[in-house]
């Protein structure tokens, strides 16, 4: 079991190849990396899973609420603007979620501007580079902490 889920969408595995200048040079994997470091300083478990495919992130969702999965933190992507159905799996199973972007899509092409994902997250980030995961893994632990609080009261 994975406390916190970080999910990936499109494309974001070809991230350090190109496109530097809107996305970072770091790799997924090196972005993973230090999120693990964070999360292991933070005693916190931690799974990734990036896919290109829109059914693939949806059942990663449905299947993390089942397997004790507490908050997600994603970068849908291109599905961010797009996918009425992975934002329908959140709400389906109730799992909280961090939305997070590499760049500042309110920026960029105006088909950027509207998520699926924003309403439903308990916040959003957004124009922080790469370092933005790991601004959303110390908000996903306070998020954490004050859930364990509440339920202590
Ligand atoms: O800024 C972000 O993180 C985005 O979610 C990235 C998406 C884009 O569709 C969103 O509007 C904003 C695109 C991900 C594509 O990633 C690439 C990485 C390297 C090279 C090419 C694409």
């Amino acid at each position: 079991m994975s406390q916190v889920l970080v999910l990936n969408g499109p494309n974001l595995n070809l991230l350090g190849t190109r496109e530097p200048d809107k996305y970072g040079a770091a790799s997924l994997a090196d972005i993973e990396a230090s999120l693990s470091a964070q999360a292991s300083q933070l005693d916190l478990d931690i799974a990734f899973f990036q896919s290109n495919s829109e059914g693939a992130l949806i059942d990663r969702v449905q299947m993390a609420k089942g397997h004790g999965t507490r908050i997600a933190i994603i970068n849908p992507a291109g599905y961010s603007h797009t996918s009425v159905a992975l934002r329908d799996a959140f709400l389906g199973v109730d799992l909280p979620l961090i939305e997070i972007h590499i760049s500042n899509i309110y920026q960029r092409e105006s088909f950027r501007h509207h998520s699926y994902f924003s309403d439903i997250a308990i916040g959003t980030l957004a124009g922080f580079g790469p370092a933005g995961y790991n601004l959303a893994l110390s908000a996903a632990a306070t998020y954490l902490d004050s859930e364990r609080s509440a339920a202590a009261t």
